[in-house]
């Protein structure tokens, strides 16, 4: 099976760039992983916390330096950055409600500062450089929050993140609630890509304007940093996958192959309803917890797959898109069965209790925010403007608020706000299917408005911006103040 999907991994540029008015992103000189990736080993199927746990404090010492990694190709990334020397950095581990403190040294020659994604903490622990000073080369600070919600998050500088996450910058964190099950196996996944240059298969010169504009796509996919991992598993073991995607701009459509995908959770939490999905959209910054039962033979291999998903869709754009990785489904990495067959552990579902707006929709309306693109000037807008020229906007906290985002532009953007959860409940005015799930990131699709409502129950001023990092790079940010 794996010799069968691994051939499946062939260069398709020829006939799957057609797109004359690419041409500058075409010409990246770099080719897709299909000779390049050495499949690894297989590991064990869990993680190690990072974190050092005391009586109701997780503390983490967290060091960000030169760091030459592999992501599955042999070659060291001559350019690459890590956390602790690991890429995914440490991953935390803390109940919620506990105090969380990271001792962070930036060790780099980029001054920087650290978004704890997802987290309704205090701005200024936000790690956004409107609410700190970023850390100097050589400087340290103490992050210090108390993570007030169970679920599955990370952590990525704010500043420059388009170069520093593909160079390696990111790590992931587990937040506990008392009644959370416990699977036989739990398996953080980050996916990213990574652009690398054919010929010395490093991280590929910085972007065209083009790519700048469309988003930075790579020609190698990564799980927790390396291509085509393996983890080792039990025919009857429950496997809990946590995903989240740190990619700069690839829309992630996964699935497991001869598996049933049960989501479990969504970004800020476990879900009241779980439910069955055959394959997942997973945009960048977004989360997803995924339940599986481990009903594969022993001796096989199975691929977690990835499909193409063009930001610029057909129905709403000529653009021909180009994607180094072709056309094709792709494997990203594999669960591999051991022998024989275990009883697995029961899979005990939290019941947590998620006020659902979607049949109580706010009446207090908070802000409609605009998105739109100008292709020929090269620019992505929110509500006219760009960063800093984006309008604050300021609304009262602790009222269920609604908000829209109307996507005017031909491409789906991942929109993320900071502080506090929400709760997607439309699209163009039609609700939203599956049941209701705390987030702070979602797509929003082209030429279509999104309806979403929040409590609001954490006053401050926050970040808002598309999470295709190149676009947040470019502007596509602005600030929002929830009053007292
Ligand atoms: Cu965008």
């Amino acid at each position: 099976m794996l010799i069968l999907l691994l051939a499946c991994v062939e260069d398709t540029r020829d006939t799957s760039s057609p797109g004359a008015n690419l041409d500058d992103t075409a010409d990246t000189g770099t080719d897709t992983e299909a000779d390049w990736i050495t499949p690894a080993a297989p590991e064990a199927c869990g993680y190690t916390a990072g974190s050092t746990p005391g009586a109701g404090t997780a503390t983490l010492d967290l060091v960000a330096s030169d760091f030459a990694w592999d992501p599955g190709t042999g070659t060291l990334l001559e350019t690459g950055l890590a956390f602790n020397g690991t890429v995914p950095g440490p991953l935390i581990e803390a109940n919620a409600g506990d105090t969380v403190v990271v001792n962070f040294t930036n060790d780099t020659d980029t001054e920087m500062t650290i978004h704890w994604h997802g987290l309704r903490i205090t701005p200024e622990m936000d790690g956004v450089m409107q609410m700190m000073d970023p850390v100097q080369p050589g400087e340290s600070f103490t992050y210090e929050f108390v993570p007030p919600d169970a679920g599955f998050y990370w952590y990525h500088p704010h500043m420059s993140g388009d170069t520093l996450l593909e160079r390696g910058l990111y790590g992931t964190m587990i937040i506990r609630e008392a009644s959370e099950g416990r699977a036989d196996c739990d398996l953080p996944i980050v996916l990213d890509d990574v652009l690398l240059d054919d010929d010395t298969r490093q991280i590929a010169p910085p972007d065209t304007d083009m790519m700048q504009l469309m988003g930075r796509l790579g020609n190698v996919l990564m799980a927790n940093g390396r291509a085509l991992r393996s983890y080792e598993v039990t025919r009857g073991q429950t496997i809990l996958l946590r995903l989240v995607n740190s990619s700069n701009a690839r829309f992630w459509d996964v699935r497991l192959e001869g598996h049933t995908m049960t989501v479990v959770g969504a970004d800020s939490g476990f879900l009241a309803e779980p439910y069955v999905a055959e394959h997942l959209l997973v945009v960048p910054g977004e989360r997803y917890m995924v339940l599986v039962e481990a009903t594969g033979e022993p001796g096989q291999s199975y691929a977690f797959l990835n499909n193409r998903f063009q930001l610029h869709d057909d129905e709403h754009s000529s653009m021909v898109e180009y994607d180094p990785m072709g056309e094709q489904e792709n494997p990203v990495f594999y669960l591999t069965y051991g022998e024989g067959e275990v009883e697995g552990t029961p899979w005990v579902q939290p019941t947590p209790d998620i006020p659902a707006f979607e049949d109580n929709v706010p009446t207090t309306f908070g802000h409609q925010w605009v998105l739109d693109e100008d292709m020929m000037g090269g620019t992505v807008t929110i509500d006219g403007a760009a960063w800093p020229d984006v309008p604050m906007v300021t609304v009262q906290g602790n009222v269920d608020t609604l908000f829209e985002v109307k996507n005017d532009s031909e491409m789906h953007h991942p929109f993320h706000i900071h502080g506090n959860r929400f709760q997607l409940l439309a699209i163009d005015g039609v609700p939203v299917e599956g049941p209701p799930a705390w987030k702070d990131t979602w797509d929003a699709p082209p030429m279509s408005t999104l309806s979403f409502a929040s409590p609001l129950d954490n006053p401050g001023e926050w970040m808002y911006h598309c999470h295709i990092l190149e676009h947040a790079e470019d502007g596509m940010a602005g600030l929002m103040t929830v009053e007292e």
